[in-house]
C-alpha cells in the first residue's frame, strides 16, 4: 500500500468508526455473544469492538507486526486482510519455499484488565497451523507474584481439526521459570460454521466460554491484575500436524471482536 492509499484508507475507516455506536449493538443479533448474566445491580456495556467492516483494517485499533519468521513459518502483513463482507481474514499461504500466516494486535491502542472479551470466528480446515485469540503483554515475563503481575491468556487456540478447543494460561516468562495451566474442551460441531470464544476476566478468576457455554473456570497461577492487549493470530508448527499436508490457502475468518465491561445498572 502506498502512502496516499494508506491515508485514504485511514480517512475511510474514520468514517466507519464514527458511524459505529458504542454500546448499541443488540445482544444476540447476528450470532451475538450470548453474554453471561451480569451480577446484581450491574449491566454489560460494550467498551471496544471491531466488526471488520470495509476493506482496510483500522490502524487506530490494530497493529500488524512487520514481516518476520514465526515458529515454522513467517508472519507477513500480506496474509492479513478484510474481505469486504465484514470479516477479518488471516490467510495461511504457501509462498515459494516458505509458509506464511499472520497476526494482528491492539498493542499501544487498547490495553486493559478485566471484562468480557469475545470473538466470533470460523476456523480453518487444514493441518499444520493453528488459530488463536489471546491476551498478552510483555509483563508475562515478570516474576515473583505468579500470574498476578502478568500473564498470557489464550482465550482459545485450536491446533486440532476436531471438536477439541484449548484454553490456556502462561506466566513467569517462557524460560525455566515458565508455568502454565490449560483445559481442553470438547465442542461438537466447532469445526463447522461460526462460533464464539470468550473470557470473563474478573480480579478473582477467569471464566472461559464457547458459544456462550462455560467451558473452564480457574484462578490458577493467580489472576492477572495488569492490562493486556488483544491478539488474533495463526501460527505454523507441528503441534497442529504437518503443514506439508495442507491444501493452501486456508483462512481464519473473524466476524467481530467485542469487549464489554460491567457498569452500575441505571435505576429505572
Ligand atoms: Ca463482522
Amino acid at each position: 500500500m502506498n502512502g496516499i492509499t494508506w491515508l485514504l484508507a485511514v480517512a475511510g475507516t474514520a468514517v466507519l468508526g464514527a458511524a459505529a455506536v458504542c454500546g448499541a449493538l443488540p445482544e444476540g443479533a447476528d450470532g451475538g455473544p450470548n453474554l453471561p448474566p451480569a451480577p446484581e445491580g450491574k449491566a454489560w456495556k460494550l467498551i471496544w469492538h471491531d466488526e471488520f467492516n470495509g476493506y482496510v483494517l483500522d490502524p487506530r485499533k490494530w497493529e500488524v507486526p512487520p514481516d518476520a519468521p514465526r515458529r515454522d513459518g513467517w508472519w507477513m502483513r500480506k496474509a492479513v486482510e478484510l474481505d469486504g463482507q465484514g470479516h477479518l481474514v488471516i490467510n495461511t499461504l504457501h509462498d515459494g519455499t516458505r509458509y506464511v500466516d499472520g497476526c494482528v494486535r491492539t498493542r499501544g491502542r487498547f490495553e486493559r484488565a478485566f471484562g468480557y472479551y469475545v470473538v466470533r470466528a470460523k476456523l480453518q480446515t487444514q493441518p499444520g497451523h493453528w488459530p488463536a485469540f489471546w491476551l498478552y503483554n510483555s509483563c508475562v515475563g515478570n516474576l515473583g507474584e505468579g500470574g498476578r503481575n502478568g500473564a498470557e491468556i489464550d482465550i482459545f487456540e485450536k491446533p486440532w481439526r476436531d471438536e477439541r478447543v484449548q484454553h490456556a494460561l502462561h506466566w513467569d516468562g517462557y524460560g525455566k521459570e515458565h508455568k502454565s495451566a490449560g483445559h481442553v474442551s470438547k465442542v461438537p460441531g466447532v469445526m463447522e460454521g461460526w462460533h464464539t470464544f470468550a473470557l470473563w476476566w474478573t480480579p478473582e478468576e477467569y471464566v472461559f466460554y464457547v458459544d456462550g457455554q462455560e467451558t473452564w473456570r480457574t484462578s490458577e497461577g493467580g489472576v492477572c491484575q495488569v492490562p493486556l492487549y488483544l491478539k488474533l493470530s495463526d501460527e505454523i508448527g507441528d503441534w497442529a500436524g504437518d503443514i506439508k499436508e495442507a491444501q493452501l490457502p486456508d483462512r481464519f475468518l473473524v466476524d467481530y471482536v467485542r469487549v464489554y465491561d460491567l457498569v452500575d445498572r441505571q435505576p429505572r
